[in-house]
């Protein structure tokens, strides 16, 4: 069967208006659903339209070719994939449409009755792809599948209860030449080319419950990691396919510093050449002689979740961290002469100016290089969330919600606290010493891309707020 799989393009507010996560990084959940459709003989292509605008006769031809369309989808982008199918749906109604990613995980049923697709897919999909595949060539039917819903004349059906595959290591590598020709990464160095950025990662979950966080559920509780020698054979790979920067784009990386020290003497001893980021991970992690390890092995970018400089709105997320941990980590990612990139929350419901303005000192008392300060977002999936759906403040078709006093989640609006964010971010970019130091930095290591990731980064997310 021919395949069309599709990346939608991003709807939320903060990709929309600004190029920050344009083209960032790759969809790794479709590239794993292609490689392991191409391994069964099926023909696959892809069209990622967060890294290429969408364009519509792009789509028509694409379509014109495929027997099967699939989607991977985030409730962040539900809508945008709802208008595709319809479009899809004028020029070819008899086409199958599979719907699969954490929005589905989440809300199968809802997902498939929003977007009318065929089939929703829950999960990991790489057990189910053949028996899909012979349920849409009617060898088999829906029902047997675990973990997918599907359209019947009388309504929405689903099959028997999801089942994990706790081998990571047996899943194939993703099929990351469908997206060569895509140019991702700018962020971390402007000067990237296409095919020469890509991600990987190194395990599904997280095994921590952070009150504002959904990976918990999309994860479905389960934190599964791959063995050492199944990343390696991965980076072989990336590293025959021309790659010269990945991204390790884990929900939180490491989660065990002596696997973690096992990964990076691995990537020592294979000398792959290559430079690393680390999109997402906790300071409790910070460890001189990991540390130390990563620096040799190529780690260039570690990008920490701090959320707050306020001990009180950290134990309210339930970050299992404190200010003091964030301080030492930050310096020692600073010390290794890692680019250290810092994310915090405003708009925990009792946050007040003076928990703001704490924050705001507390992150340029830090030897960060970049910073986001971002309203809290009440996230399907999220403790927050569900708390927040049953004192009625939000409803159960509101995916995202903005923290707002209008709705009852906060001292602040929506606007006021956007205001915030935006004042915080041009304080700290604004002082002299900050660039001062960046130069420093890059000049030590001998890499301006530092200097030019951080203009290209304030004036996107700068124009990102004007909008
Ligand atoms: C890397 C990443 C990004 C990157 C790149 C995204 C990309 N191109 O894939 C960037 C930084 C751009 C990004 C941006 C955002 N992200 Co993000 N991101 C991730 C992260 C950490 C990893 C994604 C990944 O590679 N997963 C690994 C693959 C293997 O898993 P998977 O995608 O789920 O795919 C498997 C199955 O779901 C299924 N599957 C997936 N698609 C399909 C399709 C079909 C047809 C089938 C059959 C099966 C199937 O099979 C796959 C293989 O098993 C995830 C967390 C996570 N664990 O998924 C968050 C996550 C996806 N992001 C999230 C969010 C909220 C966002 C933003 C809205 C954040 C913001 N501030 O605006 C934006 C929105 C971007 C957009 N395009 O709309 C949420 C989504 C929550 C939700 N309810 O949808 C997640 C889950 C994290 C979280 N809980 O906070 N993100
Ligand atoms: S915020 Fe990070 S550490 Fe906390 S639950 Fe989410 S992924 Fe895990």
């Amino acid at each position: 069967m021919r395949f069309l799989l599709i990346y939608p393009p991003p709807e939320s507010f903060f990709i929309r208006t600004s190029r920050v996560f344009y083209g960032l990084s790759p969809p790794l959940g479709l590239l794993y659903v292609a490689k392991t459709l191409q391994n069964k003989g099926d023909s696959v292509t892809l069209l990622d339209f967060s890294a290429e605008p969408f364009d519509e006769q792009i789509l028509r031809n694409a379509v014109q070719k495929a027997d099967v369309i699939g989607f991977s989808v985030l409730s962040s982008s539900l809508h945008e994939v709802k208008k595709i199918i319809e479009l899809i749906r004028q020029q070819r109604s008899d086409l199958p449409v599979i719907i699969g990613g954490p929005h589905c995980t989440l809300l199968p049923e809802k997902a498939l009755e929003e977007t009318q697709a065929t089939a929703c897919v829950q999960g990991d999909s790489e057990l189910i792809l053949s028996d899909l595949i012979q349920a849409l060539n009617q060898e088999k039917d829906f029902s047997e599948i675990p973990g997918v819903y599907y359209q019947t004349k009388q309504g929405i059906r689903h099959g028997p209860p999801i089942v994990m595959n706790n081998d990571l290591d047996s899943f194939p590598f993703p099929a990351r030449e469908l997206v060569k020709h895509y140019t991702y990464g700018r962020e971390y160095n402007p000067r990237l080319k296409a095919g020469k950025f890509t991600s990987i990662i190194t395990s599904r979950g997280c095994p921590y419950h952070c009150r504002f966080c959904s990976r918990g559920s999309i994860s479905m509780q389960r934190y599964r990691t791959r063995s050492t020698e199944n990343i390696i054979a991965e980076l072989k790979e990336i590293k025959e396919q021309g790659y010269q920067h990945v991204v390790i784009s884990d929900d939180c990386f490491p989660t065990k510093t002596k696997q973690a020290s096992r990964l990076f003497d691995a990537i020592i001893t294979e000398d792959f050449s290559l430079k690393f980021s680390v999109t997402a991970t906790r300071v409790d992690f910070a460890d001189e002689e990991l540390y130390k390890k990563m620096r040799r092995a190529g780690v260039t970018h570690m990008q920490f979740g701090l959320e707050s400089g306020n001990q009180d709105v950290l134990d309210f997320y339930q970050k299992n961290t404190t200010v003091e941990t964030i301080r030492k980590a930050v310096q020692l990612s600073h010390d290794n002469g890692f680019f250290t990139i810092g994310s915090f929350i405003f708009g925990a419901p009792f946050e007040t100016k003076e928990h703001f303005e704490k924050t705001l000192r507390f992150a340029k008392s830090l030897p960060l290089d970049s910073v986001s300060f971002l309203p809290l977002r009440y996230m399907v999936g999220s403790e927050l969330w569900n708390q927040a759906v049953s004192e009625g403040k939000i409803t159960e078709n509101d995916y995202l919600v903005t923290a707002d006093k209008n709705r009852g989640l906060g001292i602040f609006t929506k606007e006021e606290l956007l205001a915030y964010c935006l004042r915080a971010q041009r304080s700290f970019y604004s002082r002299p010493s900050f660039f001062i130091n960046l130069l420093k930095k890059s000049l030590h290591n001998n890499d301006l891309s530092y200097v030019q990731s951080y203009l290209s980064l304030v004036s996107s997310s700068l124009r990102g707020f004007f909008h």
